[in-house]
């Protein structure tokens, strides 16, 4: 059926054979699907996670903090393999109700803390410790602006634009249209603010380039979504510059790594318990 043809019937239904990447773990409700406890480790910081954008916002934060010497960010991440439904076992739904990676609990709080969306984990961690978060009230508002900026705008980049040019069964011109509009504004409203600063607040790096790093360095730097020339994402210089300083960091190439089990044997970290994993 073309999209021209479609009628909205009175009340939807769930198709479950309409097709798609990640269409088999795509469900219109809520819950655990399994009984299934999650692995604890040593640490008070337990992380259950994999390596796409959203998770390794997380990881690049725990290694920064590890890079500081802060010792108390030591973790256990926990491999939660989207593409099986593990993020649908009765455990992992305790910690997250909404079912998506990543998810922390933090077990040196009385009782545990647990801490789900991407945006509220990084700033737990970075208020908890101290770093990349400022403590002046307006550069904490600015930080904060960008990272909650980020949160908002993903789903339009990944559930939009990614979806519709990538993932969906068809290729639709209206949404392609839509969403690759969505996805240029993004990165020039990032093209402007990165024009006179090194990071997204000024001199200091924060917890919102780190989190703004992950999905639009994913977009200049990773051709994800085989999408490179199509956005013409090269044309976005202070972009591109900026996640090129991003990812030389030494914690940023182990955070890419953990929970990553996919790409080149030698630079895989399906789970990762202490520093030792990276070697
Ligand atoms: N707003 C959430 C989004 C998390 C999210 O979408 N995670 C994806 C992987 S990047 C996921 O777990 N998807 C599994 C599913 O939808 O079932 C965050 O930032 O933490």
């Amino acid at each position: 059926m073309s999209e021209q043809e479609y009628t909205p019937p009175k009340v939807w239904t769930w198709d479950k054979e309409s097709g798609g990447r990640f269409a088999n773990i795509n469900r219109p409700i809520a819950g655990a699907t399994h009984d299934k406890e999650l692995p604890v480790g040593e640490h008070a910081l337990q992380l259950y996670s994999l390596a796409t954008p959203n998770g390794v916002k997380v990881t690049v934060l725990l290694e920064e903090l590890l890079e500081l010497g802060v010792k108390e960010a030591e973790y256990d991440a926990w491999l939660i393999n989207i593409g099986d439904g593990n993020q649908f076992g009765s455990g992992f739904v305790d910690i997250n109700p909404n079912s998506k990676i990543p998810a922390l609990l933090d077990r040196s709080t009385n009782p545990p803390t647990r801490v789900f969306e991407s945006g509220a984990i990084l700033f737990y961690l970075a208020e908890k410790f101290g770093h990349f978060l400022p403590t002046d009230p307006s550069q904490r508002a600015e930080c904060m602006s960008w990272l909650m900026w980020q949160m908002g705008s993903a789903p339009y980049i990944g559930g939009g634009f990614g979806h519709f040019y990538a993932y969906a069964p068809m290729k639709i011109e209206y949404c392609i249209n839509r969403y690759a509009m969505e996805a240029k504004r993004l990165l020039d409203v990032l093209e402007r603010a990165l024009a006179d600063r090194p990071y997204l607040c000024g001199d200091d790096y924060t917890i919102a380039d780190m989190a703004n790093y992950a999905w639009y360095g994913a977009l200049v730097l990773h051709n994800i979504y085989d999408a490179a020339e199509f956005l013409e994402v090269a044309s976005y210089e202070n972009v591109v510059r900026w996640a090129r300083d991003i990812e030389a960091r030494p914690a940023v190439d182990r955070g890419r790594r953990v929970n990553r089990p996919w790409g080149p044997e030698e630079t895989r970290v399906p789970e990762r318990h202490s520093a030792a994993d990276f070697k």
